[in-house]
């Protein structure tokens, strides 16, 4: 049977405790990540709502903090606490948005700093601001050992 990728995410963190490592890397090749001792994403009739607590930093900081408790946002499907915007299209990515976000992994791939247009990157703020795109960026979940 397949599922989307945010409905195969809820169906893992219901079965059992999960927790979630965010690795990323900038072009002048440092390395952070943060770790979270529990993750897990609420099921469709819930929005796919982002739970995660426990955070270790890897010098990445705590860039989710803000996104905990979010229901998860697309073009066509604003679910973020922003009356008033879309952060989905203001940011041009789909994410766990609240009003708006200080993470966008799903942004626009650009080539480290750029500033033309605010924080549209693939951003991960507390590790390099909202006008960094990162090289790379991946969430890993697995059970809690
Ligand atoms: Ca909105």
């Amino acid at each position: 049977m397949f599922f989307t990728g945010l409905e195969f995410i809820h169906r893992i963190t219901a079965r059992r405790p999960q927790e979630l490592l965010v690795e990323m890397e900038d072009f002048e090749g440092n390395k952070a990540s943060a770790r979270y001792s529990s993750f897990s994403v609420g099921g469709e009739c819930d929005g796919y709502k982002l739970t995660v607590s426990g955070f270790t930093d890897g010098g990445a900081g705590d860039s989710l903090r803000d996104h905990n408790n979010m229901k998860f946002s697309t073009f066509d499907k604003d679910q973020d606490t922003s009356a008033s915007t879309s952060c989905a299209k203001k940011y041009l990515g789909a994410f766990w948005y609240s009003n708006c976000h200080d993470a966008n992994p799903n942004g626009v791939y650009r080539w480290g700093a750029d500033n033309s247009i605010h924080a549209v990157g693939v951003e991960w703020e507390t590790f390099k601001g909202n006008d960094y795109s990162l090289k790379s960026i991946s969430f890993k979940t697995r059970p809690v050992q």
